[in-house]
């Protein structure tokens, strides 16, 4: 075949199948938790809604650059393209592309979507910020055929710049999103949950003006006796003595500080806030401004303390009457309505839980919002899950980056308590040092929040002694006594041989049980069996620590799970996957959580 060309045209289209390297001209550096922006309650225009969408298997799209690509050449005659945007099968956003149709299900690679919006700018000097909640996992931005930001890690927001430049009246984004599981990212290739592809949160641009309130967090100030709240903004510049105006009007608080060289304004205020608690989940509406922006937010005000070994909420002693929960719609899918949410934290109040802990990865922000308003401690983690590549720095930028974007996306949510640095993960030399740098950066960007870990017992010495435990706050531990390891007493013996002078959090423990499946309690799979194993937690546990997290609320979808009594699902849920159908289980937690 002639390379031949007068139009440049074909030498493009060969360099594109010709060229294995072809994917280098779409990487630009990965959008950080540096780039974050304060947007909660902010005006914003959602992008959710119908979008055109394809699988790309072999990545056609960007190899060709079709989004760039005219389908006229220089005559203007019509060309043949691969593509045609205007053609593409239309899918809600946010969603999971698995559940669109069979087809897709099981589905990992990459995928692209695709809409028009108008824009009309409103202020001279705008600037406007395109935020994508969370999309799994590898996600790239093309603003008219430009490609302006790319970003790792399935479960965090991220946000883009859309260039003023750029932006003209009737705009194209193209995202592109690859799920694929790979050795080096976080999750790696192997865990215990469907992996939902697609950008499952929602989009939204943000309009703010050229210097613009960056960060805004707010907290009541360790050891200060319930009497003292610090507020502090970050502007988008480092420019000093520009003023910033903070407010709690219920707390009579009106105070102004003046931004330093960096461009960051402190204050600390006397204030006798009514504390946040479970039972009391009272939050304050809170405002800054600082030149042409403002910002607000609901905050409420508690501390969260470890003494010795115990867990102190507001001075007083707590026992986090706890449960794990995925964040799985009822249909499948990672993208959940309010209304699915509240089936979670609804459910486990009527357990009688008190915390949640949202495994195994970050969940939506929404999630952190009702449990403020509704009063459940959230223990918050990220998928550094089972083997990782330890050794990898590159794998460890990405863990520690998902860490600090879910730390500045929540930090202001009272109901976090915990922040998680991994689960299950084999003491080595290369994992202490990891995950020992990850629960610093827990502690650089919020010293006042617990760390933990949901760690591994050492089966040869029946005890928990993970070198980690050393290096955070709270110590947890799975186990499975009574069904991976058949025998009950276990557990027992690692709570007798475990000396950690910190607080100690059953963090999973349970037993699967198919939803209407009886018989005696010693077969598997039944009710009864299930029962029989929270009976003997319960009576081995009490009393011996300050927290317990069934393993898990709801059953779940999971493709290592092919045992004819599971069906592709993990069915240690102490309720169905219908959400609705309790099994014997429940109703023993219930009894055990009412008398605590
Ligand atoms: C674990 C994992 C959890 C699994 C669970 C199980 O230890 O942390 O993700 O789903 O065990 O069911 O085996």
């Amino acid at each position: 075949m002639s390379k031949t060309s007068n139009t440049g045209k074909m030498e493009k289209d060969y360099d594109c199948i010709l060229n294995l390297d072809f994917d280098r001209r779409n990487q630009i550096p990965f959008t950080t938790a540096d780039d974050f922006i304060f947007t909660d309650n902010r005006k914003s225009e959602l992008l959710d809604g119908v979008w055109g969408f394809t699988p790309d298997v072999f990545q056609t799209v960007t190899r060709k650059q079709l989004f760039s690509a005219s389908n006229r050449d220089e005559q203007h005659r019509y060309v043949p393209m691969d593509m045609d945007f205007s053609e593409m099968e239309k899918v809600q956003v946010p969603g999971c592309w698995n559940c669109i149709r069979d087809q897709y299900w099981y589905y990992e690679g990459d995928a692209v979507y695709s809409r028009t919006f108008l824009y009309k700018s409103e202020k001279a000097q705008e600037r406007v910020f395109l935020r994508i909640g969370a999309a799994n996992y590898e996600c790239r931005v093309w603003l008219n055929g430009k490609l302006i930001a790319r970003h790792q890690g399935g479960f965090t927001p991220f946000y883009a710049e859309l260039d003023a430049i750029r932006l003209i009246h009737k705009n194209h984004l193209v995202i592109t999103v690859n799920n694929r599981r790979e050795r080096e990212q976080i999750p790696s290739m192997n865990y215990d949950w469907f992996n939902y592809g697609g950008i499952t949160r929602s989009l939204e641009l943000f309009r703010v003006p050229q210097i613009f309130i960056k960060d805004f967090s707010c907290h009541l100030i360790p050891d200060s006796d319930f009497e003292k709240i610090e507020m502090k903004v970050c502007l988008s510049t480092a420019i000093a003595g520009q003023n910033c105006q903070f407010s709690i009007p219920e707390l009579g608080i009106d105070e102004l500080a003046v931004t330093t060289e960096n461009g960051e304004a402190t204050v600390s205020v006397p204030a006798h806030p009514e504390l946040w608690s479970p039972e009391t989940p009272r939050l304050y509406n809170i405002s800054v401004s600082s030149g042409e922006d403002f910002v607000e937010d609901q905050v409420g005000f508690r501390e969260i303390k470890i003494q010795g070994k115990k867990i102190l909420l507001n001075g007083k002693e707590i026992f986090l009457k706890g449960v794990c929960c995925h964040e799985e719609s009822k249909n499948g899918g990672r993208t959940l309505s309010d209304e699915e949410r509240m089936e979670i934290i609804n459910t486990a109040k009527e357990m009688g839980c008190n915390a949640l802990r949202l495994a195994h990865y970050p969940h939506s922000e929404r999630m952190s919002r009702l449990a403020d308003q509704h009063g459940m401690l959230l223990w918050e983690e990220i998928p550094v899950y089972w083997a990782i590549d330890f050794m990898n720095e590159t794998t460890f930028a990405d863990a520690q980056n998902q860490m600090r974007e879910l730390i500045k996306r929540d930090k202001n949510r009272a109901s976090v308590i915990i922040w998680s640095v991994g689960n299950e993960n084999p003491d080595t030399e290369a994992r202490l040092s990891f995950m020992k740098c990850l629960a610093e950066t827990c502690k650089a960007d919020d010293p006042a929040r617990p760390v933990s870990a949901a760690c591994l017992v050492d089966v040869d010495t029946m005890s928990v002694k993970d070198r980690l435990a050393e290096f955070i706050d709270i110590v947890s531990f799975n186990q499975y006594y009574g069904w991976y390891y058949r025998d009950y007493e276990g557990v027992s013996e690692i709570l007798k041989n475990s000396t950690i002078n910190k607080p100690l959090v059953i963090t999973e423990t349970g037993a699967g049980a198919k939803t209407g499946h009886h018989g005696g309690t010693e077969e598997l799979f039944t009710e009864e069996h299930q029962d029989k194993v929270y009976q003997k937690q319960i009576e081995y546990t009490t009393g011996k620590l300050q927290g317990f997290f069934p393993w898990i609320l709801f059953d779940f979808i999971s493709p290592i799970r092919k045992h004819p009594m599971q069906g592709g699902k993990n069915s240690k849920g102490l309720v169905d996957m219908d959400k609705k159908t309790k099994k014997k289980a429940f109703y023993t937690m219930q009894n055990y959580y009412e008398k605590r």
